[in-house]
């Protein structure tokens, strides 16, 4: 079976974390939003990819969502030593992935590549796949001007107003081929639920991707990031207010209407099930939030199940195994 997710940082880590407990890390597939990568001090930060990689080795910090458990600041008190304004925090073991990541760059081998020889290191059996070799970022266009993704986010704690997003280079550039063949080769289809607006849309606005779902021959399921109005994590609910939209899950769906099959909504949306319906959706009602590794794998089990009925022949479902305790490096 070929599982696909597409993703992006903290939610779809999680999501994706779910998936691999429920139907095997060996049968997954995580394309990741490569957009809000950072260049700070020489090194190549792949945000996204790391919160997928860390999540999915069972290395993840569940307090802040990204970066490493057990992690130290030692660099970071350093820097501030020297006067440096380290509003981006490199935890002292995440530093090591950074250094490994950019010395294969430079080396000249792809970001597909380093990802690969990263992943198979830490242990991982299911696939990560970068969304692109090519360089794409998001630009945050704001009432304060031009802000890298990273500024925006962390240095300015999403506080300006955003009035548009760019994504850089993605015009020019083209889904890796792994990315492209995994879409025609899945199962099932599941967007995370990530950021529609800047973790997903990266990924869709590349050359290939939109092509590829619209031909894909496997069902392909939205889970909402939004619930009782609220975004799960992050300025979601923030930005979709500043763009005049209201954050429900049928703003999500409606977002995704064109090439979704099947929608998954929270127990608290149960209301918006008929607004969904007429979007043409059947959609699937569960517990959506993820506090502990059980609900990870618990949702990932529920959307798997749904998408084996959207298909003429059951595939078959997913059963829960036992659900392996977080792991020291
Ligand atoms: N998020 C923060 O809120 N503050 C940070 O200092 C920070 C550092 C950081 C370093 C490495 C990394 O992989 C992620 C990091 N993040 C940090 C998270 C990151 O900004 C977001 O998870 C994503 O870009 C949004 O999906």
């Amino acid at each position: 079976m070929n599982f696909l997710v597409l993703s992006g940082g903290v939610g779809g880590a999680k999501f994706a974390d779910g998936m691999a407990k429920s139907v095997g890390a060996e049968n997954l597939t995580v394309v990741v939003n490569t957009a809000d990568d950072h260049e700070l001090y020489g090194l190549h930060i792949s945000p996204d990819l790391d919160s997928v990689m860390y999540a999915l080795a069972g290395i993840n910090n569940n307090e802040t969502g990204w970066g490493l458990a057990d992690e130290t600041w030692h660099n970071f008190e350093m820097l501030q030593a020297y006067g440096a304004d380290p509003w981006f925090r490199l935890g002292d073991k995440d530093l090591a992935t950074h250094f490994m990541r950019t010395n294969m760059l430079k080396a000249g081998a792809t970001l597909t590549e380093v990802t690969r020889a990263l992943v198979q290191k830490l242990g991982i059996n299911a696939r990560i796949l970068p969304m692109t070799d090519a360089r794409v970022r998001t630009i945050v266009d704001t009432d304060e001007g031009l802000l890298p993704f990273q500024e925006y986010f962390v240095k300015r704690k999403c506080e300006p107003v955003v009035n548009a997003l760019i994504f850089e280079g993605a015009d020019e550039a083209e889904a890796s081929l792994q990315v492209v063949r995994a879409i025609e080769t899945a199962d099932t289809i599941i967007i995370a639920p990530s950021n529609p607006y800047m973790s997903i849309d990266p990924i869709l606005a590349l050359q290939g991707v939109k092509d590829a779902l619209f031909n894909a021959s496997a069902p392909i399921i939205a889970v909402s990031p939004i619930v009782g109005g609220l975004a799960v994590k992050g300025p979601l609910a923030k930005v979709m207010a500043e763009q005049g939209k209201t954050p429900t899950p049928v703003a999500i769906a409606e977002h995704y209407a064109d090439f979704i099959n099947g929608f998954v909504l929270d127990e608290q949306d149960r209301d918006m099930l008929g607004d969904i319906v007429t979007l043409g959706l059947g959609p699937h009602v569960t517990n959506t939030i993820m506090n502990t590794a059980e609900d990870r794998a618990s949702l990932a089990c529920e959307v798997v199940n749904y998408a084996d009925k959207l298909r003429p022949e059951s595939l078959g479902g997913c059963k829960l195994d036992e659900v392996p305790a977080q792991k020291q490096l």
